[in-house]
């Protein structure tokens, strides 16, 4: 395959000058060429072949293990101004990191093929989806970006002779993390990552293309490109809203995508339309819209179950690639929290394991890499080329103490300041000190392509160019009591919350006013067979004014760090903010 796109040829053919690949494969998308890379692989010992039988269509890849998560510390933004990258980001010079990456490509594909990916991140037939083609000499790599995106030929098409569109060059190098670069360049729109083949510093498309340069060239043609779920909820009446919830790592946005409702709420719908990524912008119609730009999920394995997410399950049972999970003697995949262990199986090392061995089977940051169409629970709107229209903005953290179960912002610049002081505290186990906060701004830290300080300023823009912008909120599933135990059970009864959240949209629901926004009113949720008891129920949703005045404390701190640049109208949520805190405190 060839294309009649000039640029675009004359851009593979300077990367060749300086890769010089032994040769040039311009993937189509088919599942011919799929099957024969996966055969490849198989037959060079990248990939292993799993249990057809029990797993049809899924494989297995082991990485190197000095090679198993993103990087943040070799992450950088390249933008011409050091001020434009923003304190929320490594940054250097576009020309002195093009000058170090020139030298690491130079050669790095000799002896090599150099796969042409092009891929589109969104539906197809979407005005709003974009194109970007990325070069790999990594056939895992184009693999996973068949699931990952719309690729081959469609992309191709939908591109056409434009210019615009995103260049993306990988390598995985020689996995030395001494030379490896994950470097954007939002202006040019240019990624250029070498010396990893792990999932979000290898496929472009996810977090490189869809968050960190989408984040910039939606600042400049004024729209979103959120790290967030999107799913739709249909109640029994038959009214149907959507939602978009941001969450830092392990706060369980991937089962919140895909909730299946139970119990007393058997009769509501729930829709997965994305679990990772959201593009919004304003319709016609002054609603915001959304699209997932992804066409697969790439989710941590350990703790996925049909107890935690049986939506998840179900679309990685065939078609799918496992990367650094277990494997048992007869090829399936394993991890902890899956099922119970297996007597013996290899680890993700390759080491023999049985459930006596000291170290995990699975690697915590294990994946699975599924086609989204598998979901049982997909949203039949997962293709829709305007997308599904935004009635709540979610933000969450993992909070054990101050942050209630829920409340919602007071007005729009309310709920930007309440998503941009979104955060996590971090537990005994994962660093030895307790409830220290780490903050997360709209589950974006590592994924905003600019200066967080402008990025809160085109949020706060987006407000204001519709009275039917989504309201905001914020969740805590994770709130414990003085025992250190957790109050709210989490995972399926999160409905009730988002029941909660879906009634405040249509101007119903109970709620109370406190200095942080509003909480649900006594009764405003329903607790109808839960074990949850009023007292506890009551703990969940208080407002402590104290630990409110410490932590507006630490606010403070992080909304100084960003100088002057931090705009006005952050500053005022924060002394709002505190003067409600004062007034409630002088009572
Ligand atoms: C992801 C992440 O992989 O946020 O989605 O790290
Ligand atoms: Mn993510």
């Amino acid at each position: 395959m060839t294309t009649t796109n000039q640029a675009l040829e004359a851009w593979i053919d300077e990367v060749a000058l300086l890769t010089k690949p032994a040769s040039v494969h311009w993937c189509d998308g088919s599942q011919e060429e799929y099957d024969a890379l996966i055969a490849g692989m198989v037959a060079d010992g990248t990939m292993e072949e799993l249990n057809q039988e029990k797993w049809p269509g899924c494989y297995y890849h082991r990485s190197d293990p000095q090679d198993v998560a993103r990087v943040e510390h070799l992450t950088f933004i390249c933008s011409e101004k050091k001020g434009d990258a923003g304190p929320n980001n490594n940054w250097m010079a576009p020309a002195e990191m093009k000058t170090i990456l020139r030298n690491e490509f130079d050669g790095c594909m000799a002896g090599r093929t150099m796969y042409v990916v092009p891929y589109c991140m969104g539906p197809v037939a979407s005005p709003y989806s974009k194109v970007g083609i990325e070069i790999t000499d990594s056939p895992y790599v184009v693999v996973n970006m068949k699931i990952m995106t719309r690729m081959g030929t469609q992309a191709l098409q939908k591109l056409g002779d434009s210019t615009d569109f995103v260049r993306g060059l990988h390598s995985t190098g020689n996995l030395d993390p001494e030379h490896r670069y994950i470097s954007h360049f939002p202006e040019t729109r240019e990624i250029w990552s070498i010396g990893s083949g792990y999932g979000g510093n290898a496929l472009l498309g996810k977090k490189c293309h869809a968050l960190r340069i989408a984040s910039v060239q939606a600042r400049d043609e004024g729209w979103m490109a959120e790290h967030m779920l999107i799913l739709g909820l249909t109640s029994p009446a038959g009214e149907t809203h959507y939602v978009c919830a941001a969450f830092p790592s392990a706060c369980g946005k991937t089962n919140l995508a895909m909730l299946i409702p139970s119990g007393p709420y058997a009769g509501w719908k729930a829709e997965c339309v994305g679990d990772d990524i959201a593009w919004l912008r304003y319709g016609d119609d002054g609603r915001l819209w959304a699209i997932n730009p992804e066409s697969g999920f790439f989710g941590v394995a350990p703790g996925t179950s049909e107890n935690t997410n049986p939506g998840a399950l179900q679309s990685l049972k065939t078609n799918s690639i496992f990367t650094n999970v277990a494997v048992t003697d007869d090829k399936q995949p394993w991890w902890e929290g899956l099922s119970e262990p297996p007597a013996h199986a290899t680890d993700w090392k390759g080491n023999a394991w049985t459930p006596a061995s000291k170290t995990a089977a699975a690697h915590p940051n294990s994946r699975f890499t599924a086609p989204a169409q598998q979901c049982p629970v997909i949203s039949d709107k997962f293709d829709a080329a305007d997308g599904v229209p935004i009635s709540a903005f979610i933000f969450g953290g993992r909070r054990e103490r101050t942050a209630p179960l829920v409340f919602e912002a007071l007005d729009w610049n309310h709920g930007v300041y309440i998503g941009a002081m979104a955060a996590s505290e971090t537990t005994a186990a994962a660093t030895g000190a307790v409830g220290v906060v780490r903050r997360d701004p709209m589950a974006m830290k590592p994924f905003c392509g600019y200066n967080f300080a402008d990025y809160f300023a085109h949020w706060m823009s987006m407000g204001g160019k519709s009275d039917k912008a989504p309201k905001m909120f914020h969740v805590n599933w994770f709130r414990k009591d003085a025992a250190g135990k957790f109050m709210w059970p989490g995972f399926g009864e999160n409905i009730r919350v988002l029941e909660w959240i879906i009634s405040r949209c249509k101007g119903e629901g109970d709620a109370v006013e406190t200095p942080i926004g509003f909480v649900p009113a006594e009764g405003g949720l329903n607790t109808e067979g839960l074990d949850t008891d009023g007292a506890t129920m009551t703990e969940l949703l208080d407002v402590d004014p104290e630990a409110w005045t410490a932590e507006l404390a630490g606010q403070k701190e992080f909304l100084e760090t960003f100088g002057d640049r931090m705009p006005k109208e952050m500053w005022d949520q924060y002394h709002a903010l505190q003067e409600r805190l004062q007034s409630v405190s002088a009572r």
